[in-house]
């Protein structure tokens, strides 16, 4: 504060500033063998997207060869991006996926 008081002060309803957290993008990559329907089921499930949205997202992804699931605080990206390698692995697709910065 102004005059050397303690850190430990509270503050006024208008110095209390709502801050965002940083936000991280959650890509998924292209490759020639996870097949399109396991690609849209798991964009469904893990990124809360109904089936038409899903299948825009897979389809921008296998022609562009990565593609934005969406946006995240860095919790929650990580958590995304672990859920769907785990689930690729688990079934055996070379699906990947990958998160950075915004
Ligand atoms: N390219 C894959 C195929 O032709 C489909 C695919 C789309 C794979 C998106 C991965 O992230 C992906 N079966």
């Amino acid at each position: 504060s102004r005059h050397n008081a303690p850190d430990t002060e509270l503050l006024t309803r208008s110095q209390q500033k709502v801050t965002e957290p940083p936000l991280y993008r959650v890509l998924l990559l292209n490759d020639d063998f996870t097949p399109m329907e396991f690609v849209v089921e798991l964009i469904m499930r893990v990124f809360r997207k109904n089936e038409e949205e899903a299948t825009r997202i897979m389809l921008n992804v296998h022609t562009q060869g990565q593609g934005l699931c969406g946006v995240y605080p860095r919790e929650i990206a990580e958590t995304k991006m672990t859920q769907v390698n785990q689930h690729a692995r688990n079934s055996g697709h070379p699906l990947k996926c990958r998160i950075e910065p915004n």
